[in-house]
C-alpha cells in the first residue's frame, strides 16, 4: 500500500513534444534525439519547452507572393521589438544555429541591393525562434516553416504525387490545422491570364487534403489571409490604408536616436482589438474587390474553416526577380539598398493573429 501511495507522488518524466514532428519525447537521452523524425532535438528548445509551449506558423502561397520576404521583415522587426526601444524585457533568439543564422542574414540583406532568391521545394528544416516574456503572450518557441510557393501552381500535386516533397507538403498541411495564405493582390490584378484566384488556392488546399485522407469539415481548420506588399494595392480602401500606414511598432523603429521612450506594452490589448476589427473590414473588401475573393469565402463557409484577415507591406518599392520579370515590365534596378525601401508595415500582425489563436481569444465565431 506504501509503495503504492510513494509512486502516486513520484514524479513522471516530463514529456515534451517535438518540435520538427509533433511525437510526444520523453525526456531521458541527452542529447535528445526524437525517435519518429531522428532529429536532434536542440537544447535550447528542450531547456525552455515547459515555459515557452511551440506555436505553428506554416506559411503557404504561390510563387513571388513575399512569403521569403517576410520572415525577413518580420525577423528584423522582433529584432527591434525585443531591444531597449522595444518591449525591454523581452527576448528573442535562434533556438539552433540554422535560425541564428537566419537573424544574422536578414540584418545583412538590409545592406544588400538585390531580390531575394526563390525558396526551393523541398521543405528544409523549420526556423524556430525563442521569443520570451512577451506582454499578454508569454513565452512561445515559433516554428516557421517556409514552404516554396511552386507546388500551387500547374497541377504540381498531381504531377509529383509520390515524390518526397509531395508527402512532406501534405503532411505539413495535414499536421497543421492553422496556415497563413499570403496573397498579393496588386500581382494577381495585373497579371493576365494566369487563372490566379484566390479561390484556386484554397481548391488547391482542399483537394491536397482531401487526396491525404483528412475530413476537412469536422477538422475546425482555420485560415489567416494575409494580404501582402499592401502598399502596392490601387484601389485599398482609405481606412484599411490609414491602418497600414500608422503602424506604431513601424513608426517607434524609424523614430530618431534622440527619441528612447519604448513601444508601449500596455497598448498591446488595444492593438490586437484594432487588428482584429481590421480583419473584417478587410474580409469586406477582399469580398468586393479581390480575384476570386467571395468564392474563396463561400469555399471556407463550405468546409468549416474559420477564416480571419490581416495586411502587411515589407518594401515600399518590388525588386523584380531575374526569371520574373513580365515581358513589357522594365527591369527595375535599386539604387540603394534594402535598407531604403524597407517599410515593415504591420508585419508584426500575422504573429499576432496566430498568438491571439494559440491563446484561444481570438475565437469569435
Ligand atoms: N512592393 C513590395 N514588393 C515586395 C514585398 N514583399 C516582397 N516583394 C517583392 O516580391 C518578390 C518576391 O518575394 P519573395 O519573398 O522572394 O517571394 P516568395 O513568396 O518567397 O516566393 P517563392 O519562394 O518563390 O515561393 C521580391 O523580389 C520582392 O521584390 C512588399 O512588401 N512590397
Ligand atoms: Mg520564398
Ligand atoms: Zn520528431
Amino acid at each position: 500500500m506504501l509503495k503504492y501511495m510513494a509512486s502516486l507522488f513520484k514524479r513522471k518524466p516530463k514529456s515534451i513534444a517535438c518540435p520538427y514532428c509533433k511525437n510526444s519525447l520523453v525526456q531521458q537521452t541527452s542529447p535528445l534525439v526524437c525517435d519518429r523524425c531522428e532529429r536532434d532535438i536542440p537544447r535550447e528548445y528542450s531547456d525552455n519547452a515547459s515555459v515557452a509551449p511551440l506555436l505553428y506558423m506554416p506559411v503557404i502561397g504561390w510563387t513571388n507572393v513575399g512569403k521569403t520576404m517576410w520572415l525577413y521583415s518580420l525577423v528584423r522587426t522582433l529584432d527591434f521589438l525585443t531591444g531597449p526601444k522595444g518591449w525591454k524585457n523581452s527576448e528573442f533568439s535562434g533556438v539552433d544555429a540554422y535560425s541564428r543564422d537566419l537573424i544574422i542574414e536578414a540584418k545583412k540583406y538590409e545592406g544588400k541591393k538585390g531580390p531575394l532568391d526563390g525558396t526551393a521545394v523541398l521543405p528544409g528544416t523549420p526556423f524556430l525562434f525563442l521569443l520570451k516574456d512577451m506582454p499578454r503572450w508569454g513565452s512561445r518557441t515559433l516554428v516557421f516553416q517556409d514552404l516554396a510557393g511552386e507546388p500551387w501552381h500547374n497541377q504540381w500535386f498531381d504531377k509529383n504525387k509520390d515524390t518526397k516533397e509531395a508527402a512532406l507538403y501534405r503532411q505539413q498541411l495535414v499536421d497543421n490545422k492553422s496556415v497563413m495564405m499570403l496573397f498579393s493582390i496588386q500581382d494577381m490584378l495585373e497579371s493576365t491570364g494566369d487563372g490566379h484566384s484566390m479561390n484556386s488556392l484554397i481548391e488547391t488546399y482542399r483537394q491536397v487534403l482531401r487526396d491525404a485522407g483528412s475530413h476537412i469539415e469536422a477538422e475546425k481548420r482555420r485560415i489567416l489571409v494575409v494580404l501582402t506588399k499592401s502598399a502596392k494595392i490601387k484601389r485599398l480602401a482609405p481606412n484599411l490604408l490609414e491602418y497600414l500606414q500608422a503602424d506604431p511598432i513601424a513608426r517607434k523603429r524609424n523614430e530618431t536616436e534622440s527619441d528612447t521612450t519604448p513601444v508601449d506594452i500596455a497598448g498591446m490589448a488595444d492593438y490586437a482589438g484594432r487588428m482584429k476589427a481590421v480583419s473584417d473590414q478587410l474580409k469586406e473588401w477582399v469580398t468586393a474587390e479581390a480575384p476570386g475573393g467571395n468564392r474563396f469565402l463561400t469555399t471556407a463557409k463550405n468546409l468549416n474553416v474559420t477564416v480571419d484577415f490581416c495586411l502587411t507591406s515589407s518594401l515600399t518599392q518590388t525588386i523584380e526577380r531575374r526569371n520574373q520579370q513580365s515581358p513589357n515590365s522594365a527591369r527595375r534596378e535599386l539604387s540603394g539598398t534594402i535598407r531604403d525601401i524597407w517599410h515593415c508595415k504591420r508585419v508584426l500582425d500575422p504573429l499576432f493573429w496566430a498568438l491571439e489563436m494559440h491563446n484561444g481569444r481570438g475565437h469569435r465565431r
